[in-house]
């Protein structure tokens, strides 16, 4: 078993979309997801996130399973879609399920850590994230959060990964709302990193006693050869992954590739959002999956963006189920690339985890693949904690089986099998060995 500090913080991550269902109950509003689910041929299945794991309903029993499986630790999301009307108003009953929430946790000492924003955004705001707006109604949500639930949430994250929705969202399109643009996702960039910003002083301006992060997914890219060509495009992937996220926290500018991608849109960056977006944060969060492969861009939508992705070979062994390397070495190789470019706070793991989709047999899901891969990825931690990394904490990615966005529900990543239909929860070997691991003797 790998050794970690007895300071180490345990818990397990999901997001209010991929669990919650109640999808119209309590006055809770549609998000872009929402009606991007309702676009035929989005969803790999079809499916939605009106039911999903019918955590609305389920959630005692979803904090019973934390509590056995000895995680202190849960970090959620809170859907703006529920708690804050088309007027932007509070809106009680959706309040009122978090501070269920927040009190069922408190009951079983589990110590909550909210994320603000995880992709489902009212889908009511006029033009989304490639509208300023969006960022200022994000501040005032903020608020509305910080006032409300704010004694009840000690750490705080204003977006989880924005890079998905930006990029994903306006460039690819694989994400709502499924705009395929490459000067309008750097856009979107920037507003979300805008409304980061705006939502750390509006948080601010209600309470100083909150730990206030973001959690992104900065990736380590490799050149597909050593040919100056790949070597460059690995460079532009890292730079749209990283760069554009990171810069702003601590007021430095995009680099020029970014900027000259955007075209005349980069006019819309005001001089004054830098220094907003440079606010001052208790920590940061960093989710790790895999690495990726670059080579040199074929087509022009390669082209606008620099760089070509190359995935692995569906045949080789060492992929999880949605086809992702197993890249246990790159979770210390892209922390230590950070932390060379940028003076990051306290870390902690806030996602990690695995596609295995062993289905129940007998009552039990033996997720062999996935114990793997936590197996290796813990190793890894343990010996980059015990090198004197600032890692306070993991969170690992997710407590059930989900709805994964574009997969639906085909890809299974919770260490708690759910049947969709009973709604059965049943948790995995990979679940039982991270309990073992959490009671281990520590130093
Ligand atoms: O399910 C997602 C989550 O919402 C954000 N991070 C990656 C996970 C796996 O794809």
């Amino acid at each position: 078993m790998p050794i970690f500090p007895s300071s180490f913080e345990w818990g397990c991550a999901t997001a209010a979309f991929q669990i919650e269902g109640g999808g119209s109950e309590g006055g809770k509003l549609p998000s872009i997801w929402d009606t991007f689910c309702a676009q035929p041929g989005r969803i790999k299945d079809g499916s939605n996130g009106l039911i999903a794991c019918d955590h609305f309903h389920r959630f005692r029993e979803d904090v019973a399973l934390m509590a056995d499986l000895g995680l202190r630790h849960y970090r959620f999301s809170i859907a703006w879609t529920r708690v804050v009307d088309e007027q932007g108003r509070p809106n009680p009953a959706g309040l009122d399920f978090y501070r269920q929430l927040l009190g069922e946790l408190h009951k079983r000492g589990i110590t909550p850590n909210a994320t603000l924003f995880h992709w489902d955004l009212p889908a009511h705001l006029p033009g989304g994230w490639l509208n300023r707006d969006t960022a200022h109604h994000f501040a005032e949500y903020t608020q509305i959060v910080a006032r409300e639930l704010g004694d009840l949430l000690p750490r705080v994250a204003t977006l989880n990964e924005p890079w998905c929705s930006a990029f994903l969202g306006h460039d690819i399109g694989v994400f709502a709302p499924g705009v395929q643009d490459r000067p309008s996702s750097l856009l979107a960039a920037h507003h979300l990193m805008l409304a980061h910003g705006l939502g750390v002083q509006a948080w601010r301006s209600v309470r100083r006693d909150t730990q206030l992060g973001i959690v992104l997914n900065p990736e380590l890219c490799d050149p597909a050869s050593d040919a100056p060509v790949d070597v460059a495009a690995a460079h532009m992937a890292e730079l749209e992954r990283n760069d554009v996220f990171l810069n702003p926290l601590f007021n430095r500018e995009w680099p020029a590739e970014m900027l000259k991608q955007m075209g005349p849109l980069a006019e819309q960056r005001l001089t004054s959002d830098a220094a907003i977006c440079a606010q001052p944060l208790d920590f940061i969060g960093l989710n790790y999956y895999t690495r990726s492969i670059a080579q040199a861009p074929l087509d022009a939508d390669e082209k606008r963006r620099g760089y070509r992705l190359v995935p692995p070979d569906p045949h080789r062994p060492d992929l999880t189920h949605i086809g992702w390397e197993i890249y246990p070495k790159g979770l210390d190789r892209v922390v230590r690339n950070l932390l060379a470019q940028w003076p990051l706070p306290p870390i902690w793991i806030t996602e990690n985890g695995a596609a295995d989709n062993t289905p129940l047999v007998d009552a039990a899901c033996n997720d062999a693949l996935r114990l793997h891969y936590l197996q290796l990825h813990l190793a890894q931690l343990a010996d980059m904690v015990t090198s004197g990394l600032d890692i306070r904490g993991y969170y690992v990615w997710s407590l059930l089986d989900n709805f994964e966005w574009a997969h639906g529900y085909s890809q299974r990543f919770g260490i708690v099998h759910v049947d969709y239909q009973t709604q059965q929860r049943t948790p995995k070997a990979s679940a039982r060995w991270l309990q073992q691991l959490i009671s281990f003797p520590q130093t």
